[in-house]
């Protein structure tokens, strides 16, 4: 028991945070599919209001407590010390406190469903929806302490992997040299350090608009609504490279294990990883367009956005350029990255596509930002978290899973979610508002197709959960890898062997 409570170790940790993140990844989905069930009927008073709420409460536990747990908490505790030959985290002990903020937090998400009315006001919490006076009960206050929790969670854990990498980082002694990963994980670290301290400014300011009679908000004493706005997406855009950047980050390690070589123009994958970090920070306007900006702002924030598509464009064409002409490893790893690179870039043209402020005008608060953002989301960081487990399992648990189910999966998956969110960009075109919970008949087809491709991702993390429990159960362990390009040597009831010869310089650069 001590052994998880008080844990230093950061594998231990990395462990928990991946249990953790599994366990709201499922919560999370269930919302979803309340959400797909609630659309396939005719909505009520009642039924919208449990929508509004499943709405809110969704992306709040995939963004907090499933994705960034699982690419963060996980995937960078684990990895991020091996990786530079270091023997723990700077700080090992807050560490432990990073994580255990967390379920307090997620305890004070989940009581806002059942205290009160039920947050209904999406997770960009605007003002006025979220003032007293719309949301009279407890539940926004619980959302507000969550978020607050949530995001000390993350600083405290940022500080930690800004230290750790820079300071523990033993030979050679060049930034350089720190393999794409680690690149990744420290860039996401400073737009974490920076980015959060906003909101939690912001979410403070609608706590004491709500509770202590300010006004920072409400123009009827001076305040003005659109200041939150400014400062929610002052926190929310970077915070969407924040969830991709990891992921980013195990794409390159894998696809270039995959192939055999080094990442192509790792130099560069340097360079686009910073500006995409930096140019994330002056285009957050372009979730505003339509709230009677000027012009000027308008021609800027579009063309600041649209620059993005340059360094992620050098990313995409690098990770291809790696791949081109190798001799690749059929894993369902190399399965899951390659799906990664497809339906990532699709999702980031549509994002292109809504950076021109004219055509957001139309398409802002349709279902065609939410298909923009779950291709980039749901397929994008989603798709890195399944390529990073089959890759990493065997190193996390010592097991194996089975490849040709592992693989089935990917393709049950791939069904789904496509068929889930492409219609979403049809309904979005033909006028379709998000966060709706009913909608007029001509929008029933597409609604449907959309529903069946939830059920069948359902079925597929059915599939996934299955898969791994066999492996748990069976203790399935490979004598010896038949993958002999993984260079990992396995032996009965012994821990896996990496063959530093091949296997570790490839993961360092
Ligand atoms: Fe986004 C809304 C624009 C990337 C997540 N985004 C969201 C929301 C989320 C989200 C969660 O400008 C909704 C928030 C809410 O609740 O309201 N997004 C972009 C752009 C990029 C982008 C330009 N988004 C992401 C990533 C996310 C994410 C990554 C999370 C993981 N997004 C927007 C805009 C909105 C928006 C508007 C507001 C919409 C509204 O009205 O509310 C870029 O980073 C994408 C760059 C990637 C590529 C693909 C690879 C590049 C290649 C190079 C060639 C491409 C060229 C472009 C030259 C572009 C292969 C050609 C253009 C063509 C159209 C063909
Ligand atoms: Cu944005």
């Amino acid at each position: 028991m001590s052994r998880w409570l008080f844990s230093t170790n950061h594998k231990d940790i990395g462990s928990i945070y991946f249990m953790f993140g599994v366990w709201s990844g499922m919560v999370g989905l269930s919302m979803s599919m309340i959400m797909r069930i609630e659309l396939s009927f005719n909505a009520t008073e009642t039924s919208s209001a449990i929508f509004n709420s499943m709405v809110t409460s969704h992306a709040f536990l995939m963004i907090f407590f499933f994705v960034m747990p699982i690419l963060i908490g996980g995937f960078a505790n684990w990895l991020i010390p091996l990786l530079i030959n270091s023997p723990d985290m700077a700080f090992p002990r807050l560490n432990n406190l990073s994580f255990w903020f967390l379920p307090p937090s997620i305890l004070l998400m989940i009581f806002s469903l059942m205290m009160g009315m039920g947050a209904g006001t999406g997770w960009t919490v605007y003002p006025p929806l979220s003032n007293i006076v719309f949301h009279s009960s407890f539940s926004v206050d619980l959302v507000i302490f969550s978020l607050h929790l949530a995001g000390v969670s993350s600083i405290l854990g940022a500080i930690n992997f800004i230290t750790t990498s820079l300071n523990l980082w033993i030979s050679p002694n060049s930034l350089e040299f720190l393999s794409l990963f680690g690149w990744s994980v420290l860039i996401t670290a400073i737009l974490l350090l920076l980015s959060l301290p906003v909101l939690a400014g912001a979410i403070t300011m609608l706590l004491f608009d709500r509770n202590l009679w300010t006004s920072f908000f409400d123009p009827s004493g001076g305040g003005d609504p659109i200041l939150f706005q400014h400062l929610f997406w002052f926190f929310g855009h970077p915070e969407v490279y924040i969830l991709i950047l990891p992921g980013f980050g195990l794409i390159s390690l894998i696809i270039s294990q995959e192939s055999m070589k080094e990442i192509f123009g790792s130099l560069g994958m340097i360079y686009a990883m910073t500006s995409i970090g930096i140019l994330g920070f002056i285009v957050w306007a372009h979730h505003m367009f339509t709230v009677g900006m000027d012009v000027d702002s308008r021609a800027y924030f579009t063309s600041a956005t649209m620059i993005i598509a340059i360094p992620t464009g050098i990313k995409v064409f690098s990770w291809l350029s790696t791949v081109y002409g190798s001799k690749i490893n059929h894993t369902s790893s190399l399965y899951w990255s390659l799906g990664f690179i497809y339906l990532f870039t699709l999702g980031g043209l549509t994002g292109i596509m809504l950076s021109n402020s004219s055509i957001d005008v139309v398409l802002h608060d349709s279902y065609y930002v939410v298909a923009h953002f779950h291709y980039v989301l749901s397929m994008g960081a989603v798709f890195s978290v399944y390529s990073g487990v089959n890759f990493w399992y065997p190193l996390f648990s010592g097991l194996s899973m089975s490849e040709m189910k592992t693989k089935t999966h990917f393709f049950l998956t791939f069904i789904g979610v496509n068929l889930t969110f492409f219609p979403q960009h049809f309904l979005g075109l033909a006028g379709f508002p998000r966060r709706y919970s009913d909608y007029s008949d001509n929008f029933t087809m597409l609604n449907l197709i959309s529903s069946i491709g939830s059920w069948i991702t359902m079925v597929s993390v059915m599939w996934i959960l299955l898969i791994l429990y066999e492996s748990l159960m069976n203790k399935q362990i490979l004598l010896w890898s038949l993958d002999s390009s993984m260079n990992i040597e396995w032996m009965e009831g012994q821990p896996p062997k990496f063959h530093s010869c091949s296997y570790y310089p490839l993961i360092m650069k």
